[in-house]
């Protein structure tokens, strides 16, 4: 058996938070390992379809996500968690929801101009032209994690390797 949990991980758009994410889910059934990923692709078109990117409704869909990854866990799962969360507070109240060994917080670390220069869907051009407003990184606010229980830094490793970072964490911290 293995011991559910909560990977949560934070970072900007771009800095491979969903990359990292299947990578993990690919291992981690590879290893018998039961798991969800909850990330904007799954819940921003139904569960939080209502909301946009205001800062209170980054709150709520953030305090939603929370909700459904503890009944995930309660189940039995190890879920993987995938959205900006750019709010300390809000990613400081999805943590009290759980137990101390239950919440791994990932910082998924990629510096702006290293996020920006892949911007895979175009959105940071769009942003840097003034038609997209609200833009994390450029016009809206990220507040990194000060004390993440892992911090992977995409610049220097590869999906594969952060993924790997992680799971060497999961192997040491009891989840096989
Ligand atoms: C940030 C935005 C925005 C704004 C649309 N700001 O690269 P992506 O496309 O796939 O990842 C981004 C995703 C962020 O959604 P989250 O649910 O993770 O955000 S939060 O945790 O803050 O609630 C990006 C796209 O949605 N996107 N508009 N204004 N990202």
């Amino acid at each position: 058996g293995h011991r559910p949990r909560v990977l949560w991980l934070t970072g900007l758009s771009g800095a491979g938070k969903s990359t990292i994410a299947n990578r993990l889910e690919h291992e981690l059934f590879a290893a018998g390992v039961h798991t969800c990923v909850l990330d904007g692709d799954n819940v921003r078109h139904g569960l939080c379809g209502d909301l946009g990117f205001s800062d209170a409704d980054r709150d709520e869909n953030i305090r939603r996500v929370a909700e459904v990854a503890k009944l995930m866990v309660e189940s039995g799962l190890v879920v993987i968690v995938a959205f900006i969360s750019p709010f300390r507070a809000e990613r400081e109240a999805a943590r009290a929801l759980f137990e101390p060994d239950e919440f791994v917080e990932v910082f998924v670390d990629a510096p702006l101009d290293v996020a920006e220069a892949r911007d895979p869907k175009g959105l940071y051009r769009k942003a840097r032209a003034g038609e997209l407003n609200g833009f994390t990184g450029i016009d809206a606010p990220y507040e990194p994690p000060q004390a993440p229980e892992l911090r992977v830094d995409t610049a220097r490793l590869s999906p594969e390797a952060a993924a790997q970072v992680i799971l060497d964490h999961l192997a040491r911290t009891g989840l096989y």
